[in-house]
C-alpha cells in the first residue's frame, strides 16, 4: 500500500498538501519578507535533494504541527539555549559535504556521505510524536530510514551491546559550543535492541524536504518513545560499544536524566511532573493532555523492557 511520491514541493499527496497549507499559513503569518521567512525555515536549502519516499504504517494519524512550529521552537544547545536560538543561528552550519562514520565493535566499519545513505536505504515518511522532557510535545512528519539496516550492514560483533552517537564539534559555526554549557560533543546512546527497533530512524528530512538546520541537518536520530533529548541532531559518528556509553544529559545531571529516558508519566522529573504535557501550537491557553507510557508507542517497544523496573532504570 505504500505510495511513493517525489519531494520538492509536489502537490501530489496529503503530506504535500499539509506542506502547502502550512506554508501558506506561514507566509501569511507576518514573516512574509523573504529574508525572515527563509531564516525561520532554517535555510531549507539546496544542499541535498531528497529521494522519493513512501508512507509508513508507523505514522500517527494525528495532524502534524505546522512547519513554523517545528522550525521556530527548538532545542539545539550547539546554537544557544533559547527556543528561538537554533532558528536564528543554525543557518551558519555547513552541512555539505558531511560524513557519517560508523566504527567501534563491528566487522564492517565505514564512512558514508549523506548521498550514499539516501541511495542505499529507502526513505519513508514517519509522522511521530516528539515528547520533550520539559513536558511539551509536537507532531513531526519526519522523513528517514530505519537505523537497523545500517546496523546490520555494519556487522556488529557479539560483544557489542550498545550504540553511541555523537554530534559534530565545530565552534566556528556552532556558536553555543564556544561556551561550556554542555560537554561537547553532544552524545547519546541506545541499547542495541532499542537501536534495532523499527521505530528508531535516522531522519534526513521533514515535511517533504531535507531537514531544516535547526532540526539537526543533515542527519539526526529520532527515537519516538523516549524523551526528545535522546533524538540527537547533526550526527557524525555512530559506534558500537560493550559498555553503556556516556550520554550528555546523564553526565550533566544523572539524577534528573537517566540513560533510558523512556517517556513515562509515572516517573516524575525531580523538578516537574511528567504526567501531562503541553502540545505546541495550541495557543497560550490550550489545555494540557495526559502523557502516555512510551509516548503511546508501547505496543512496539514495551517488550524491550520486560523484567526491568522502569522507576529504577528511568
Ligand atoms: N546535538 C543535539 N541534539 C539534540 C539537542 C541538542 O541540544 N543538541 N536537543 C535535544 C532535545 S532536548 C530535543 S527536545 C530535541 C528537539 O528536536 P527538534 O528541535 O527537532 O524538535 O532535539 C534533541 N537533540
Ligand atoms: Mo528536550
Amino acid at each position: 500500500m505504500a505510495r511513493t511520491f517525489k519531494s520538492k514541493y509536489q502537490y501530489s499527496d496529503i503530506t504535500a498538501k499539509y506542506y502547502w497549507l502550512n506554508r501558506r499559513e506561514f507566509i501569511a503569518s507576518g514573516l512574509a519578507t523573504l529574508g525572515l521567512a527563509s531564516q525561520a525555515l532554517g535555510s531549507v536549502g539546496d544542499e541535498y535533494v531528497l529521494s522519493a519516499f513512501s508512507k509508513s504504517q508507523f505514522s500517527t494519524d494525528q495532524e502534524p504541527n505546522s512547519l513554523e512550529d517545528i522550525t521556530t521552537y527548538n532545542n539545539f544547545y550547539e546554537f544557544g539555549t533559547g527556543k528561538k536560538d537554533p532558528m536564528k543561528n543554525a543557518h551558519n552550519l555547513t552541512t555539505k559535504p558531511w560524513e557519517l562514520k560508523v566504527d567501534g565493535l563491528c566487522n564492517n566499519p565505514s564512512t558514508y556521505s549523506i548521498e550514499e545513505l539516501m541511495a542505499k536505504y529507502p526513505l519513508e515518511e514517519r509522522i511521530y510524536k516528539l515528547r520533550c522532557v520539559e513536558a511539551w510535545s509536537m507532531i513531526v512528519p519526519w522523513i528517514g530510514f530505519e537505523l537497523n539496516g545500517l546496523i546490520r550492514d555494519s556487522e556488529p560483533m557479539n560483544q557489542a551491546r550498545y550504540v553511541s552517537f555523537e554530534t559534530l564539534v565545530r565552534p566556528e559555526e556552532m556558536i553555543g559550543q564556544r561556551r561550556g554549557i554542555l560537554e561537547w560533543p553532544y552524545r547519546e546512546g541506545l541499547r542495541i535492541d532499542e537501536a534495532m527497533n523499527p521505530l528508531t530512524i535516522l531522519s534526513v528530512g521533514l515535511y517533504g524536504d531535507i531537514l531544516p538546520k535547526q532540526n539537526g541537518a543533515p542527519i539526526r536520530i529520532v527515537v519516538p518513545w523516549k524523551y526528545g533529548f535522546k533524538s540527537i541532531k547533526s550526527i557524525v559518528r555512530i559506534s558500537f560499544t560493550e559498555q553503556m556509553p556516556a550520554t550528555t544529559w546523564n553526565m550533566q545531571n544523572p539524577r534528573e536524566y537517566g540513560f533510558y529516558s523512556n517517556v513515562n508519566p509515572n516517573v516524575n522529573h525531580p523538578r516537574w511532573s511528567q504526567a501531562s504535557e503541553r502540545p505546541i501550537g495550541g495557543g497560550l491557553f490550550a489545555s494540557r493532555i495526559p502523557t502516555e507510557m512510551f509516548n503511546g508507542y508501547g505496543e512496539y517497544v514495551a517488550d524491550l523492557y520486560t523484567g526491568m523496573d522502569l522507576s529504577v532504570d528511568y
